[in-house]
């Protein structure tokens, strides 16, 4: 195959021909070839259903996966083609962010792990929305990513399916996209909703804005059709091998609902066994439970997905009907049992007149998991502790992991040159040997190599952002990155305030030896989310500040670049020094850039939260900077008050950072953006006390966390810590996630 591949590529004329043209053409060169591995029948396979599948650029990467890529640019370079010339190519952002990536990163790992898991999506005609500055604010533009052809997707006209909803049949045709390992090419399957004008909507945007009723009952369609389309493809599959006894559905199937999105497909999987097939309410709902797992991403409130019964009478009668039997039946087995009624409320599918997917999914499912062993203990004691009590069988952890492939052996052919020469090959095929590495943690040489690498990560960091922004980085500086999605509880302002304290401490000449320090930042906000666009505003206005302050300005400098996503974060990770991980403790559910972080050597500067617990379980704690309020510190402040304004009145470093938002220092262009920010700090606001996400508490701790870090940056030292967490990192490889749902959850 590969050498089929290689040929056909070798035959292609460059000449004349654009950019796109030649990455369809090499494309298609390559899809010809392949062939996607057919489930064996006789075998069990897992589904991983999910709203969002952030794939990045899949150019490269399916290069590397099927061992060509070197082959590959050597023949284009032969062509006088520089392969890096794709990186104009648009990637697939259908996805915002963790939740998504993981999701990537799991088919992935799937395939390389050889095992049958199969993703299942929408193909959004848009995604995640392309982002500018205008004068520091976010503009959104729209992601019209098939611009460029989509030449990994394969359309399956004749297994499209008809979705019903109670006012429109909608077309489900299917596109599926090569996900490739060594022994096998597994499927994601992303649905496209045709039929009707109003049927393409559907899957027209990744979440389109919610706050109409319309807006609502649209993203319940979307979810509804992922779920519809994937259950009833399933069933089918199952009927026409197995017959209409389902009794062994579960053992071949394995359905993974990620997050509250696809929950849905718990009530059609019902829906379909007793209206179709006469199966018993008690024995479809039993089967369901054996087939779905649920895990849970968030425990924010705002972010569970509830839906008022009535959209559901309206869009979706028989769905409703199932929900309501599945309450009664509840309601029923909570009384025979004597459930407390506090419990019982707690775990309640139907109240106040919405179902509640996450409750929907939790009585339902035989598994329920989080995505690191904190987040695992908190789903324990708080969110869904009834249900804890309850069943506590159903509860396990599977801590979250990221795909070496692309982001260490794909984003830095450096380092992983250097792992090549230290310790062989066999690394790439079993990331645990990975290791093997930490033998070498005190040898000068190989730490100097690393360093080298690092400086030219660096580097290519600083080239492609110039590319993009036309900025020039600071040269040698220090590198700390802070990129994720925008959202208050990860805490940007808490750094852009950490910035402006240090910004005035260097002006002020107490900081004698301070080395040039970058600041970057990269984030998304959601369009309608104002505190969110406040602080890119914030941080832009800062950026400037610093940039005009020519006391400062070769010293400092913060950039926040245009557009993150994928491709850009395979840039940032590699040549960071410090992955900037500072959430409120006990609400990032993981984290994935930590790992990436990690991997590719950059110490972690954050919180006891996520996986940086287990990060700094597995890099050693000396070798990070941790540093805030931990959970336990958190609730009780939360229990037991917490004034922010006490703080302010002590702490002149942080009140005069916090002042800036409203002292005609920075200027929001009268939008109101910076006024309600500082009241969200200080008097709170929509809903939240002060300072909601502890920003002043741990504040201080910040600072120090990050002048240590300038100090100590630049020696043997912190390069020995460096090397610590990217040879520990094996261990977040999501091929060890995989593993272990398919072990503890999918039983495959
Ligand atoms: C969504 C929304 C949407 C409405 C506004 C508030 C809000 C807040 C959070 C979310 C996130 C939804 C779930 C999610 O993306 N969770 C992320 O999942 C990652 C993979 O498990 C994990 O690493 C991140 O910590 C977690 O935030």
């Amino acid at each position: 195959m590969k050498e089929r591949i290689l040929k056909n590529i070798a035959a292609i004329q460059t000449a004349g021909k654009s950019t796109a043209e030649l990455y369809n053409e090499i494309s298609s060169a390559v899809m010809r070839e392949i062939s996607f591995t057919a489930p064996a029948p006789d075998q069990k396979s897992a589904y991983y259903l999910s709203i969002e599948f952030l794939i990045g650029r899949m150019f490269y990467n399916n290069l590397l996966e099927l061992g060509i890529l070197d082959e590959v640019r050597d023949i284009l370079k032969e062509k006088g083609v520089n392969a890096a010339v794709f990186e104009e190519i648009e990637d697939a952002a259908l996805g915002n962010g963790g939740l998504g990536r993981l999701a990537a990163c799991f088919v992935d790992s799937a395939a390389g792990l050889d095992l049958p898991v199969y993703g299942r999506g929408i193909r959004y005609k848009y995604g995640l929305f392309k982002q500018k500055f205008e004068n520091g604010f976010q503009e959104e533009l729209p992601d019209d990513w098939q611009s460029f052809g989509d030449p990994w997707g394969v359309r399956r006209e004749n297994e499209a399916r008809i979705v019903k909803f109670a006012d429109a049949e909608v077309r489900a045709v299917p596109y599926d996209i090569p996900i490739i390992g060594k022994n096998r090419i597994n499927t994601l399957r992303l649905y496209q909703a045709e039929g009707s004008e109003g049927a393409e909507k559907i899957s027209e945007y990744l979440y389109p804005a919610d706050d109409t009723e319309e807006g609502k009952l649209l993203r319940l369609r979307q979810e509804y059709f992922l779920s519809a389309a994937s259950v009833g493809e399933l069933v089918d599959a199952y009927v026409a091998v197995h017959g209409t006894d389902f009794s062994a559905f579960p053992a071949f199937n394995a359905v993974q609902l990620n997050d509250t999105h696809p929950v849905l497909a718990i009530a059609e999987f019902i829906r379909i066994l007793t209206g179709s097939y006469g199966v018993p309410f008690a024995k479809a709902v039993r089967l369901a439970g054996k087939t779905f797992g649920y895990t849970n991403h968030t425990i924010l409130p705002e972010a569970l997905e509830c839906w008022p019964q009535e959209y559901l009478k309206k869009l979706l009668p028989e769905i409703y009907a199932v929900l309501k039997k599945l309450d009664e039946r509840q309601r029923r087995e909570f009384r025979r049992k004597a459930v407390l009624e506090e419990d019982a409320a707690a775990m309640r599918i139907a109240k106040n007149g919405i179902f509640s997917m996450a409750n929907t999914a939790v009585y339902v499912a035989h598994r329920v998991n989080g995505v690191a062993k904190i987040h695992s203990a908190i789903l324990k004691d708080s969110l869904f502790r009834a249900a804890y009590l309850y069943t506590p069988e159903k509860f396990v952890n599977v801590t979250n992991g990221i795909t070496q492939r692309r982001w260490l052996m794909l984003c830095n052919e450096e380092l992983s040159a250097l792992i090549d020469s230290k310790i062989g090959t066999g690394w790439r095929g079993d990331i645990g040997l990975l290791s093997e590495m930490k033998k070498f943690r005190k040898e000068d040489t190989v730490l100097a190599e690393f360093a080298q690498i690092k400086s030219k990560k660096k580097e290519q960091l600083a080239e492609y952002v110039y590319r993009k922004e036309g900025i020039r980085l600071l040269p040698d500086a220090i590198v700390y990155a802070q990129v994720k999605r925008l959202h208050e509880y990860k805490r940007q302002l808490m750094t852009a305030f950490a910035i402006l304290e240090i910004y005035e401490k260097l002006k002020s000449g107490e900081l004698a030896g301070f080395k040039p320090t970058v600041f970057l930042f990269g984030a998304k906000s959601a369009p309608a989310y104002f505190r969110a666009k406040g602080i890119i505003k914030f941080i832009n206005e800062i950026a400037k500040k610093i940039a005009g302050d020519e006391s400062v300005n070769k010293k400092l400098q913060v950039v926040f670049v245009t557009d993150y996503n994928v491709s850009y974060a395979e840039k940032i990770v590699a040549g960071a020094d410090v992955s900037l991980q500072v959430s409120t403790a006990g609400l990032e559910a993981s984290g994935t850039g930590n790992m990436k972080f990690m991997m590719n050597g950059a110490v972690t500067c954050g919180t006891m939260d996520g996986a940086n617990i287990e990060i700094v379980e597995q890099a050693g704690r000396e070798n990070n900077y941790i540093f805030g309020a931990e959970v336990d510190e958190i609730d009780s402040l939360r229990r037991n008050g917490y004034d922010p304004n006490a703080i302010l009145a002590q702490d002149g470093a942080a009140r005069r950072a916090i002042e800036t938002l409203v002292d005609g220092t920075f200027d929001d262009g009268g939008r109101g953006y910076f006024r309600e920010l500082y009241d969200s700090l200080t008097v709170g606001a929509s809903w939240h006390k002060p300072d909601h996400y502890f920003i002043l508490r741990d504040l201080p701790d910040y600072v120090e966390k990050l002048l240590l870090i300038n100090r100590e940056a630049g020696t043997h030292e912190f390069t020995q810590k460096q090397f610590a967490n990217a040879v520990s990192s094996a261990y977040f490889s999501s091929d060890r996630s995989i593993r272990e749902y398919a072990e503890n959850i999918w039983e495959l």
